[in-house]
């Protein structure tokens, strides 16, 4: 795990430093954090934060994808004839062929009314929504890539189909080489794709990840992408829209015990933190929090000594000597690989005329976060991160079940040598 984290951590550092250097980004008064802060900050702990990088690069993002082959391994002869190119994409919103259902207008490529890839791009025209939020699949303890995503609402491709009033759930499907077996299908109650509850962003069907047209690798040429929920409701390659009078889900990450009712968690992960580490220096350590539906109040470390036992009858941890770290604020440059660097205009949560977050940190996005940790004398250690809500309470708290969404305490074992 460990290891991941610093691999991960060594990549980023040198494609941060090909791409602009620190020393020129400072000299053009674009460090990626609030310069000012930055100035204060104990060289270490500054070289640290620069290497983070807020949005993650489409091709960067880790993949979780089921198929024999994977749809995106395909070559472009195979893609072309199963509609996974912008060029032959066609989009089904057909009633449920296992109920008695009705739809007023089925779209179906028998009938040449499918909704093609031009027809998305005319609709995006009126309609195109982008918002920022974390992919994280839920069995996993961090998250897949961070981005911007753009789309059409589902909702406005639901109402061409002239579903009938006992239409109860949206379900879809993506590719699935044509074998019923590989089918991956989520879904959602209807009212959930017509209307976006408390400020919500609407359901999507993505076709831009970072202001780029979404690679196959990341469920192009068009995939659905849900903000409020772990990966699994996001279906890649999608092909097929179902409006069903079926009361309950029907989604194939149910069979293998997963809680697919679960909002996004809020949890904290570490980024860096030096192993060996120097002994009786103070050690800059970055992390990362996801917002979930609950947000975000704090991030807190504990570090204790590998040999020492943990506070007895306290299996959350509450009485570990937890720290504050220190939340960081929006980043002035975003990362991402966007074009030009620049974020796409009329993002949700974002004031249009500056560009700059409205309220932070964002929910159903991440926080990045850091501490200068001070020297410790020799000797294994065990590092420790939390996070505690908006509503105050820590994590792994108030949903601690395992397949609603990882978020048991983080932690990470490392040495302080003389
Ligand atoms: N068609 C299809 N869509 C899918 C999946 C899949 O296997 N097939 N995996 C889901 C799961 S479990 C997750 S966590 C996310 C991962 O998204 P990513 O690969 O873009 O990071 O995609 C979801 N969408
Ligand atoms: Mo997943």
């Amino acid at each position: 795990m460990s290891d991941d984290f610093f691999r991960d951590h060594a990549e980023l550092s040198r494609r941060a430093f090909l791409r602009a250097g620190a020393a020129g980004a400072a000299a053009c008064g674009l460090l990626p954090w609030m310069a000012s802060a930055q100035e204060e900050r104990p060289e270490a702990l500054r070289r640290a934060i620069e290497r983070l990088e807020y949005l993650t690069p489409q091709q960067e993002f880790r993949t979780i994808a089921r198929g024999n082959p994977r749809p995106s391994s395909l070559s472009q002869k195979k893609k072309r004839e199963a509609g996974l190119t912008r060029e032959t994409w066609a989009l089904e919103v057909i009633p449920d062929p296992e109920q008695a259902s009705k739809v007023g207008n089925p779209l179906t490529k028998a009938a040449g009314n499918a909704l093609d890839f031009e027809g998305l791009m005319r609709m995006a025209r009126q309609r195109a929504v982008s918002f920022p939020k974390i992919m994280t699949c839920n069995n996993i303890a961090r998250p897949l890539g961070m981005g911007i995503w753009e789309g059409v609402p589902l909702r406005n491709v639901v109402w061409l189909a002239k579903p009938s009033p006992q239409v109860r759930r949206v379900s879809y499907y993506g590719y699935h080489n044509d074998d019923p077996k590989q089918m991956f299908r989520s879904s959602l109650p209807v009212g959930r794709v017509l209307e976006d509850p408390f400020g919500l962003p609407p359901i999507i069907l993505c076709f831009k990840l970072n202001g780029r047209w979404l690679s196959s690798r990341r469920g192009g040429p068009v995939r659905i992408v849900v903000p409020e929920f772990y990966g699994f409701k996001s279906i890649k390659w999608v092909t097929t829209v179902v409006l069903t009078p079926l009361s309950h889900a029907n989604d194939t990450y149910a069979k293998s015990g997963n809680d697919i009712d679960s909002w996004l968690k809020t949890f904290a992960a570490l980024i860096s933190l030096p192993n060996p580490a120097p002994a009786r220096v103070p050690l800059p350590v970055t992390g990362l929090a996801q917002v979930g539906i609950s947000g975000l109040s704090k991030v807190q470390y504990a570090i204790t000594p590998a040999d020492t036992p943990l506070p007895k009858h306290d299996p959350l941890l509450h009485r570990l000597g937890w720290k504050d770290a220190e939340i960081l604020g929006p980043p002035t440059r975003w990362g991402g690989d966007l074009p030009q660097e620049k974020l796409p205009t009329n993002l949700l949560g974002f004031d249009p005329k500056t560009s700059r977050p409205k309220s932070w940190p964002m929910r159903l996005t991440m926080a990045h976060w850091t501490v200068l940790v001070p020297g410790l004398r020799p000797g294994q250690y065990d590092f420790r991160c939390r996070s505690i809500d908006a509503n105050g309470i820590a994590q792994p708290m108030p949903r601690p079940f395992q397949k609603s969404g990882r978020n048991r305490i983080a932690e990470t074992r490392f040495e302080v040598r003389s």
